[in-house]
Parts: C-alpha cells; structure tokens; sequence
C-alpha cells in the first residue's frame, strides 16, 4: 500500500480502512513518518490554531481495589506509594494549580474502597469545593462508577469523565484489568456521553496487542463520540507482574497520536507528561497532540500514575516547565475561556 497516499487521503478528511491504518501505523520509513507528523499538525492548526491546553492532575488517592496487572498502584503491590489526601490538602493543591494557569483540573484516584463504601459522598463534596474555589472545568477519573453516580457528578457540575479501555481486545483486556468486566467499562462512558458529559478514551500500547488491534481500536473509538482521545505507551512497574516487560520505545505511541488527529482532526489529544516526564513533551507535540497532561505542583505529596515520581520534585511537571517547549514550537497556551469555549460547542 502506498502509505504517502493513505496519510494524503486521511488529511482530506476522507474514512480509513482498518488496512490503510495498519499500514500507516507499520511503517519506520523515516520520511513517511515525518510526512504522518507533519500532516497531524496540519490537522490540528486547521482547528486548534496555535492554542494548547493544560491540565493539572490531582491523584487523590492511591488506594485500589483492583489488580490491574500493569498498574504500580494495584492492590497486590505492597511497595507502592499509598495516601488518601485530605480535603483541605486537595483544595489547596487545586487552588495552586488553577493559579499556576492550567484550564481543566483532572479529579483521579484508584477505586479506593473507602469511597466506594461511602457512595463517593466524600469526592462529590470535595468536587463541589473545587468548583467553588476554582471556576474551572473538572475531570473525574475514578474508574468504573454506576449511572446514578454519573449522573450525580453531572449534577455537581463536572464536566469530564475519563475512563480508558486501554485495548479492544477483549482477551488482552482480560489480562490486564483482571476480575473486570469489559462490557461494564465500556458502558459507563456510553452512559455518561449519552448525558451530555465529556468522555476521554485511551489505549496503552507496548503491552503484546497487533498492530490490527489497534487500527480496530482505532476505528471503534470513533464511535464513541469522544472529546479527547489518548494512547500511552506501557512503563513496567516495579512489584506487578509485568515488571520485567521489555520497555518500548515511544514510536508506536507517537504514530498512534498522529493517526488519532488524522482520523479525529477535532478531538483534544494529551501529550502526558507521565510517559517520559518532560523530555517526551515535544515529540508528542509534533505528532499532533493539543494538551498537555499529568501537571503536577512539586512538593505536594501528589504520585503520576505511569512516572509516580519523574520531574515532579523537581518542578518540570508544571506550567512554567512545559511553556518554554511549547513556544519554542510557536504554539501558545490558550486561555481559560477559550478552553471553555471548546467545551461549549462540543
Ligand atoms: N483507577 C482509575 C482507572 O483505572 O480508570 C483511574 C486511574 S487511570 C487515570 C490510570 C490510567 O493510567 C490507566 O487507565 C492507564 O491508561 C494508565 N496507566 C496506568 N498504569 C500505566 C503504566 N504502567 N503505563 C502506562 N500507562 C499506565
Ligand atoms: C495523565 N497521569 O494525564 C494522568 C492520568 C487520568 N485522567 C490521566 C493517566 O497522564
Ligand atoms: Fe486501580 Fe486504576 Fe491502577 Fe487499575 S489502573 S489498579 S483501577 S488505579
């Protein structure tokens, strides 16, 4: 397949099969690659401009029921680093977050098992504060959650619901959420789409999925009506089962970025900076990416998820960190209201 015609086809707009996206996403031809970025950009000036977007990440606790075999945070790992943050603790770190100039504060945590005793009482309440404090969009990651839940999250004024399915293969998708149903995880982002919230899907890659998985992922998450869609490529974690997994390079992850923008050329997609810290921020930039993920405020007590610990201490993890890179590439960092506004009309 001539790859130079598909990304040509993919740029004016037209569908892809499932065979040109494998196609695209196999090849290491170093100039067809920088053909695939360089039209990914194209794509995201035509309707983003120049502008990007920031979000802060608030990992309020650690604590989970669940195992999943590639997370740091599974409830087996006894080494990882566990807390449950107050809510006076989290108000302040929004508060800093939302003054250090981020557009949307992204609400994660492990199924913790004394929320979900509660019914979320305490995260609603805590959902509530920050808006109040903050007037800024709200992202809630807090894993599979029933529609009453959802619906009284809408309630409570958040915006964003994430939740990823990290694969579409659902004996892959065994392996990795274990003892968690499929069916239900993708339902619940169905249900929140279908009451107006935002919803972000994602795919890890590096993780034994084919290349056909993920160009069918990459079809079927078209159907979902997603605002922002994202890949992250697979950290081995100490104390899981996948610790001793060959680390990928970021390749794939890269391609998969520019493919997303191709075929998607309106959705938000994160550049997190919980893969290769600060150091993988241009490079997801440049294959298309519009938002710049896992912004953490240093000396907070607050982990990543992929990268618990890399850059945050240090400060490159923030706003300050990340602008230099950005207008260096001649993007600028939008405003509050224009990232409102993007959410308004989508
Ligand atoms: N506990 C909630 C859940 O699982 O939906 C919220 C946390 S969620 C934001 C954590 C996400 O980080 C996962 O869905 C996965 O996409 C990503 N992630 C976790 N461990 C990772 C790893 N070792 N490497 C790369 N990505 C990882
Ligand atoms: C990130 N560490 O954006 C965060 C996290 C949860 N909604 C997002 C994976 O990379
Ligand atoms: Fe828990 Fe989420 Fe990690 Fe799975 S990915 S173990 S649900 S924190």
């Amino acid at each position: 397949m001539d790859v130079k015609k598909i990304i040509a086809k993919a740029l004016s707009e037209q569908t892809l099969t499932e065979d040109e996206i494998v196609a695209v996403l196999s090849t290491t031809d170093k100039e067809l690659l920088d053909e695939l970025f360089c039209s990914a950009r194209e794509a995201r000036t035509k309707y983003f401009g120049n502008k990007i977007f920031l979000y802060g990440f608030v990992y309020f606790s650690t604590w989970c029921r669940n195992n999943c075999s590639f997370c740091y945070y599974r409830s087996s790992n006894q080494n990882t680093i566990r807390y449950r943050k107050s809510g006076a603790e989290v108000r302040k770190i929004a508060r800093e977050l939302a003054a250090s100039g981020v557009h949307l504060l992204d609400l994660t945590m492990g199924e913790d098992p004394q929320y979900h005793q509660e019914n979320f009482t305490g995260v609603l309440e805590l959902v509530e504060q920050i808006r109040e404090d903050n007037h800024l969009p709200i992202m809630i990651s807090p894993g599979v959650v029933s529609n009453e839940l959802i619906e009284r999250f809408i309630a409570c004024g958040v915006d964003f619901y994430a939740l990823y399915q990290e694969t579409y293969n659902r004996d892959l998708f065994k392996n990795l959420r274990l003892h968690q149903s499929f069916d239900e995880r993708m339902n619940a982002k169905i249900y929140a789409r279908s009451k107006g919230m935002h919803i972000e899907e994602g795919l890890m890659t590096g993780l034994g999925e084919t290349v056909e998985d993920l160009a069918a992922a990459l079809l079927a998450m078209g159907q979902l009506d997603a605002s922002q869609l994202r890949v992250m490529t697979f950290v081995p974690q100490n104390g899981t089962p996948l610790e001793k997994m060959e680390p990928q390079n970021h390749d794939m992850e890269l391609k998969i970025i520019a493919m997303i923008r191709l075929l998607y050329p309106e959705v938000l997609i994160p550049a997190s900076l919980d893969v290769e810290g600060l150091a993988g921020l241009t490079s997801r930039i440049m294959a298309g990416s519009n938002v710049v993920t896992s912004i953490i405020p240093p000396a907070s007590g607050l982990a990543g998820v992929a990268q618990s610990t890399m850059d945050v201490d240090d400060g490159s993890r923030t706003v300050a960190g990340v602008t230099p890179h950005l207008e260096s590439m001649g993007l600028r960092i939008a405003t509050v209201d224009e990232y409102k506004d993007w959410l308004a009309t989508h």
